[in-house]
């Protein structure tokens, strides 16, 4: 369903004064407004395929209806989102959940609606109706070459379709891992694992990159392959320049002190991608800000202090994407909460007062330096970012519209109650 632009206009018309009002307040303190405003219009955050449909435990799964049934209708799903926020301007396909059939068909699809491709992902985690070899021991770390080559020929497929999409990057999850003390050698498990990524890896086209990702435990639960980002970051230096790690903020144990790890992977020049989600325990893949905004507020804060040493492009520099799971919510609904929550998150680091900040720990001020992160924490920050997405053509209250306008209603008169998207 297509969301005029006459809709969002006639409503933000009516939200204009108390904006206004609200946005003069906060803009009062802010240096650099102009400049702040412009990074925040300009930080896009990519929808995964994956995400446009109800999620699922291993208990069961309750869809809201009007669940799209085919790539077409997941993209126009991501075009609403994007014509209410204007900050979701790409999507990232999984693969074989998402085959483009006719790749320019696809593209075309997208770019009525304002959007792109972003990295796409292969899936070795799963067995398909007609593959000849299983899974359920691993992929790129089975102890079986066989098995190892189709995993790496899935790859180097999913490539493909990423090229004729005009994507640049393949994103490399796996679950090889082990269940049972013994059940594995860690030494081969590894080696295995690089030696197939480096048949991947020399497949790569020229301006591609490839994202190893992290996980510490589930599907299995004793061990996994690449389980944490020293071993991420140990493939991709092995690996070469086109690999680096991606961080998924679901995959760290509890408290793991995630705005360290992106500090120093910054520091590498090897932070790729990122996933965000939200947790209260492991990999919850819950709405992004909804237990933590504190801690995602961190990560920011040395997300944008580490691109800034190194002279990096804040929306472009990194792969930003969504990585979460609707059980209880409306997907579309629960995608804009998380799109907001790092807007806010990364305005907030924009905030920081960073010469006071450097200032504080040249000194060993503590109190300073809680003072400082916290002012900027504190400050309520979405009129700055309402403003952003005035000035791109989008919703001053993007929910809010979504809402008065019914879209779900309409998607399940549309496409039905009982509609099954693929993905988790
Ligand atoms: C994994 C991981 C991957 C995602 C799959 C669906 O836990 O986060 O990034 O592709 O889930
Ligand atoms: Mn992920
Ligand atoms: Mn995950």
């Amino acid at each position: 369903m297509l969301i005029e632009k006459s809709r969002i206009d006639e409503a933000n018309h009516q939200l204009s004064n108390k904006h206004q009002r609200q946005f003069d307040y906060v803009a009062a303190d802010v240096k650099n407004l102009d400049e702040v405003i412009q990074k925040i219009q300009a930080f896009n955050i990519a929808i995964p395929s994956w995400a446009l449909g109800t999620g699922g435990t291993r208990f069961g799964r309750f869809s809201g209806g009007g669940e799209p049934r085919t790539l077409e209708e997941k993209i126009e799903d991501v075009g609403a989102i994007h014509a209410l926020n204007k900050s979701s301007n790409s999507i990232s396909l999984h693969i074989p959940w998402d085959i483009p059939s006719n790749a320019d068909a696809i593209k075309a699809v997208a770019a009525h609606h304002g959007l792109r491709f972003d990295a796409v992902n292969s899936n070795t985690f799963q067995d398909q109706k007609d593959q000849s070899l299983s899974y359920k021991f691993g992929s790129l770390h089975h102890s079986d070459k066989a098995v190892r080559k189709q995993a790496v020929e899935h790859n180097i497929e999913v490539i493909k379709y990423g090229v004729e999409l005009g994507s640049n990057a393949l994103s490399v999850w796996l679950a090889d891992g082990s269940s049972f003390p013994g059940q594995l050698n860690f030494r081969n498990a590894f080696q295995n694992t690089l030696e197939s990524l480096q048949e991947i890896y020399a497949a790569l086209p020229q301006d591609w990159k490839v994202w190893v990702e992290y996980k510490p435990y589930e599907p299995y639960f004793y061990s996994t392959t690449i389980g944490d980002w020293g071993q991420s970051l140990l493939l991709a230096n092995k690996l070469g320049p086109k690999a680096s790690t991606l961080v998924d903020l679901g995959h760290h144990l509890p408290n793991t002190n995630i705005e360290q790890i992106v500090s120093l992977l910054l520091m590498e020049g090897k932070l790729a991608g990122f996933h965000f989600n939200d947790s209260k325990y492991g990999d919850d893949d819950l709405t992004v800000g909804s237990i933590n905004p504190y801690q995602l507020f961190l990560i920011f804060n040395e997300l944008v202090e580490g691109m800034d040493a190194r002279g990096m492009a804040h929306a472009t520099s990194i792969g930003w994407m969504i990585d979460a799971s609707h059980n209880v919510k409306d997907p579309i609904e629960d995608l804009l909460q998380s799109v907001e929550a790092i807007k806010i998150a990364y305005a907030q680091a924009l905030l920081v007062d960073t010469a006071a900040l450097k200032q504080a720990q040249e000194s060993n001020d503590a109190v300073a330096a809680q003072e400082i992160l916290q002012a900027a924490y504190r400050t309520d920050v979405r009129p700055l970012i309402a403003e952003a997405r005035l000035r791109e053509g989008g919703a001053l209250n993007p929910l809010g519209v979504y809402r008065s306008l019914d879209v779900r209603s309409n998607l399940i008169k549309e496409r039905g109650q009982n509609t099954v998207a693929t993905g988790l």
